[in-house]
């Protein structure tokens, strides 16, 4: 594995776990549906995340819950492009959380570094849109789609079943000319998983993820935090937070999560116990 990652306009070392904050810019994050007021609201938050301490930002436009519709193409480029133009000068990468090849495309144009798809680069077109750029790739496990993905998911052994599909997604993009420096996989937590498929693969991550390609994980606030401790969304802080540094003690390098303080913190804490504190 390489010790780095090439992420567009930057090149990350991935010595210890990188803390990518999450700003949604959907209409079900805010109250009020006007486009502009969700664009300064979302900057607003990712610079706050910055100074919080994230080493990375991650941009979404389309709701990825479980049950959540499509949105289409257009609308979810009104709701990025001015977030990723505003940001570009934020001091940190930017990556892109979506599906479609023109999303991919025009995000990359407007100066995005990475391209975080939840589907793992299958839409035709996807790779295609991403080879020729110097961006990050997040290919993701997914079983099934967001609209039916939690009915009733079943595996033989889903952490060989993950590992199978994130490393021959990856072997792909190789094909495809992408270097391997640019590769991210993630194991997909409560993409089509139950809560004891999703504490199987963060148990046994590096066996889930194998050993040539950097992962990434998202946890923060997810059901299988609610499914151990009994609560809502929330008030899923320390659940996130445990579970974040869980995947840190086995070698995650990219912790995806909407508390980037608190967890900057444990990060920190543990950084200090393993390697002690500089005088
Ligand atoms: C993930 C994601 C994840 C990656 C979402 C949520 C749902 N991208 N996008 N990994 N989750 N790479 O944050 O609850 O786990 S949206």
């Amino acid at each position: 594995m390489h010790d780095h990652l090439q992420c567009g306009r930057f090149r990350l070392s991935l010595e210890r776990p990188l803390v990518m904050g999450i700003v949604n810019v959907t209409p079900d994050s805010f109250s009020d549906g006007n486009v502009h007021f969700r664009a300064d609201q979302a900057v607003a938050h990712a610079r706050l995340l910055v100074e919080e301490g994230a080493d990375l930002l991650d941009i979404g436009g389309e709701s990825t819950r479980p049950g959540a519709q499509a949105v289409p193409a257009d609308e979810e480029l009104r709701r990025i492009l001015p977030v990723i133009e505003a940001l570009r000068d934020c001091g940190v990468p930017l990556s892109v959380d979506t599906c479609k090849p023109d999303v991919m495309r025009a995000a990359l144009a407007a100066g995005a570094d990475m391209i975080n798809d939840i589907g793992g680069f299958s839409a035709p077109g996807a790779v295609q849109a991403v080879a020729d750029a110097d961006c990050a790739l997040c290919l993701m496990h997914m079983r099934g789609e967001p609209r039916t993905m939690q009915d009733a998911p079943a595996y033989q052994d889903v952490v060989a079943e993950v590992h199978d599909y994130l490393n021959q997604g990856a072997q792909r993009l190789r094909r495809a000319g992408i270097d391997a420096d640019r590769i991210v996989l993630d194991p997909g937590f409560g993409f089509g998983k139950t809560a004891a498929h999703n504490y199987t693969l963060l148990r046994d991550l590096p066996q889930a993820v194998g050993r040539e390609y950097p992962s990434l994980l998202g946890l923060s606030r997810k059901s299988m935090i609610g499914a151990v401790t009994g609560r809502p969304a929330s008030r899923r802080l320390g659940g996130s937070v445990a579970a974040a540094l869980a995947g840190a003690i086995r070698g995650a390098h990219i912790l995806r999560v909407h508390d980037v303080a608190d967890t900057v913190d444990a990060l920190r804490v543990w950084s200090a116990v393993e390697q002690g504190v500089r005088a």
